[in-house]
């Protein structure tokens, strides 16, 4: 088996691994977490790495180097944690490839002075708790104590699903790297691409310009339950409608501002019966730009529609900011050594942005950060189709493998 057929079945293994019957959905700490996390610490561990959960949850797998802590730490890897029903590459790609990256090192009895950690981050899409970066943001020192106390849907706080899943909410300042004097190298992630323009452009892989901001708030609307048979339109303080405005101005906002995307994926109406009218309303918005001014521009144009919606209608709004990440710029010195490896092989990685967050977004606060893109079938991802050909696995592991033995 090529590296590149086994890194493409460890992630189909790797997708059974699920919270839902029949689907892959893997959210923070929770028990598909702790699984998954297992499967791949095993084979962390028969790379020749140990491995370990740090305190807030997230796999660190590590394979030192023959030179001192001088000679620093480089950083690889991507996230663990999915959306619901996902496919099987988005984040795991990264994370098995950077393995395979560890065992042919070994294969090759190649030495390194610096050491290698692999990190299977815990949370980057934020589907448990509406932030992101829960793990990222814990290795990049950036964890926000705030954030412990965010609720999920079925109101378990951070801070308990982290202490059920055997994390520290008490440790998680000592999960940052590049502490005492700790020398971070940078951080560098493979990634399936999540769109077209590998494919349309017949090549395996692409190296990252720029990664998108991205801004996503919980819109509560808070009306008047009430008996759907009884309460006269007149005297109603109902939020179902008032979602549905605030999903269409979405829409409106980013069909009229070149280059905004604007997304409501989720929404939810309370209590939750046909025959009762909706005391309370939730719109999750996503807004994202590769100019931050723009973005912040439409974001604060959309809280203005949301207040002016609940003034018409009576109701209440709680406008509540779980993620607002600036666009990040990749390291000139990692991204030129992408190109340059795969020039080196005779392979076209052309420089393309990310519409997509990444753990990069989190970690570029830490240290210099580049990530590789790879190839994916008709650009699909958050879907359970999601395909990465072996192939190109492994051009991308070969990219990533002269770049990462060039850093020696
Ligand atoms: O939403 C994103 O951009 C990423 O998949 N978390
Ligand atoms: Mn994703
Ligand atoms: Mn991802």
């Amino acid at each position: 088996m090529s590296y590149g057929e086994q890194i493409v079945a460890r992630c189909r293994e790797l997708a059974r691994v699920s919270e839902d019957e029949g689907r892959l959905t893997r959210r923070y700490a929770t028990p598909a977490m702790q699984r998954a996390n297992t499967l791949v610490g095993a084979w962390m561990r028969d790379a020749g790495m140990t491995a370990r959960l740090d305190a807030a949850g997230n796999l660190v797998g590590r394979r030192p180097g023959l030179g001192g802590p001088e000679a620093g730490t480089l950083l690889l890897g991507s996230h663990l944690d999915t959306v619901r029903d996902a496919g099987a590459f988005d984040g795991p790609l990264g994370v098995v490839l950077a393995i395979a990256l560890v065992d042919r090192l070994r294969g090759e009895r190649a030495s390194l002075p610096f050491a290698l950690d692999v990190l299977g981050f815990a949370d980057e899409e934020g589907l448990r708790f509406g932030t992101a970066y829960l793990g990222s943001r814990a290795v990049a020192g950036t964890f926000d104590d705030a954030l412990f106390d965010v609720r999920d849907d079925d109101g378990s706080t951070v801070r308990g699903a982290l202490i059920a899943f055997g994390g520290d909410p008490r440790g998680v300042p000592d999960a940052a790297r590049g502490r005492d004097g700790e020398r971070i190298l940078g951080y560098v992630e493979v990634h399936m691409e999540q769109g077209p323009v590998l494919e349309d452009r017949g090549v395996p892989v692409g190296v990252v310009s720029g990664i998108a901001g991205a801004t996503r708030v919980e819109v509560r609307f808070t009306g008047q339950a009430g008996h759907a048979g009884t309460v006269p339109m007149r005297l109603r303080r109902d939020t179902a409608p008032a979602v549905a405005e605030m999903v269409l101005a979405c829409e409106d906002a980013a069909r009229s501002t070149e280059g905004l995307l604007a997304t409501v994926g989720k929404m939810d109406v309370r209590p939750g019966a046909p025959n009762v009218v909706a005391g309370l309303g939730i719109a999750f918005l996503d807004v994202r730009h590769a100019n931050d001014r723009i973005r912040a521009d439409a974001v604060a144009s959309l809280h203005q529609t949301a207040d002016a919606i609940a003034a018409r209608r009576g109701l209440g709004m709680e406008w509540d900011v779980r993620l607002d990440n600036p666009a990040v710029a990749v390291d000139d010195d990692l991204t030129a050594r992408l190109e340059a490896a795969a020039a080196a092989r005779g392979v076209d990685a052309p420089r393309i942005p990310s519409g997509a967050g990444h753990d990069a977004v989190a970690m570029a606060a830490l240290c210099p950060v580049a990530m590789l893109f790879v190839r994916c079938a008709g650009g699909l991802s958050h879907h359970p189709d999601e395909d990465v050909a072996p192939a190109d696995a492994e051009a991308a592991l070969d990219v990533l493998y002269d770049m990462v033995r060039g850093l020696a």
